[in-house]
């Protein structure tokens, strides 16, 4: 981001938003960076710099937020996630591809605006090669949210290429993080797993013991998030999406991981509709050309990950 330009993270208060406005604030100052959410927010979000409760799909506010504060860079971080754009299909699917839409015509007849959308995981199969997925290979998604983010792909490409919309995406992983719980996803049981490990030493798990997904610590992300953006643009190969790889782990390696840490930890497993979701994914990602094109390189795995989480998540209980 260059110096006097703002930023704007719309979809601000969910789990990416916090922590990504958290360390945009931090690198650039609070007045720079403009957080935006459909739910008004009291805390961080509105008292560390300018937040304004807005909907995604009003294009005139966010076109009129955009031009007024000579905006440079936006994240669109507002979407239904997996297992909630099960239950509410048409409003996912609203929500997942007009709001991209919008975000993408103010880039073209505006010009000179980067933008970031988030894709996912759910981009691929059940037909897809399941370990190390490439980035390119067969697509069909079987979901609602993993429908929307390919179309979603598409249109960033083909934005890219007929408009010169400087638009950057990647395909996140299952994310984890203690500042903030995510909603509606499924692979959101790895984040309140140690939620619950500290509250109450146990957890019932709604995937079976054996299923293994590709996971991510939020710092990863962020990073992984701000180096694709701060990459220039040449650097930039794919416009669609790129794959971030990470961790794989099975809900049975997690928790083995925290009874470490929270002795007498069990867990037990009573799959739901999401385990369908989950059989749908691939279990681990080739992510080489996110390596190749702008240097990406994942620090965490399990076993640091887990320290940190159940560090940061004691301290928030003590500071309570
Ligand atoms: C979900 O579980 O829906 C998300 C994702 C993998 O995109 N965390």
């Amino acid at each position: 981001m260059l110096k006097g330009d703002t930023t704007l993270v719309l979809g601000a208060a969910g789990q990416i938003g916090t922590d990504l406005v958290t360390t945009l604030r931090e690198q650039h100052g609070g007045s720079r960076v403009i957080a935006t959410d459909v739910k008004e927010q009291s805390g961080y979000l509105s008292e560390s710099g300018p937040f304004y409760t807005l909907d995604v799909l009003d294009a005139q506010a966010v076109a009129d937020v955009i031009r007024s504060n000579k905006v440079k860079e936006v994240y669109l971080l507002a979407a239904l996630l997996s297992a909630t754009a099960e239950q509410k299909m048409k409003t996912a699917w609203k929500l997942n591809m007009e709001g991209l839409f919008i975000l993408l015509d103010i880039a073209r007849d505006l010009g000179g605006i980067k933008i970031f959308w988030p894709s996912s995981i759910a981009v691929f199969g059940p037909s897809t090669p399941r370990d190390h997925t490439p980035q390119y290979t067969v697509m069909e998604p079987s979901t609602v949210y993993g429908i929307s983010k390919l179309a979603g792909e598409r249109w960033c490409e083909y934005y890219f290429n007929k408009f010169g919309v400087d638009v950057r995406s990647i395909r996140y992983p299952g994310l984890i993080s203690y500042k903030a719980l995510p909603g509606g996803g499924t692979t959101d049981y790895a984040v309140d797993i140690y939620h619950q490990a500290l509250d109450k030493g146990r957890y019932s798990c709604f995937l079976k013991e054996d299923t293994a997904l590709p996971m991510m610590y939020m710092p990863d992300a962020i990073r992984a998030t701000l180096e694709l953006m701060n990459a220039p643009a040449d650097q930039v190969k794919i416009r669609s999406s790129y794959n971030l790889g990470g961790i794989s782990f099975t809900p049975r390696d997690i928790a083995s991981e925290i009874a470490r840490h929270v002795p007498g930890f069990a867990i037990d497993y009573q799959p739901d509709f999401r385990q369908e979701i989950a059989d749908s994914w691939p279990n681990s990602i080739d992510d080489s050309r996110a390596q190749q094109d702008w240097g990406w390189r994942c620090q965490y795995d399990l076993s640091s990950m887990t320290v940190d989480m159940l560090k940061h998540l004691k301290e928030a209980r003590h500071t309570v």
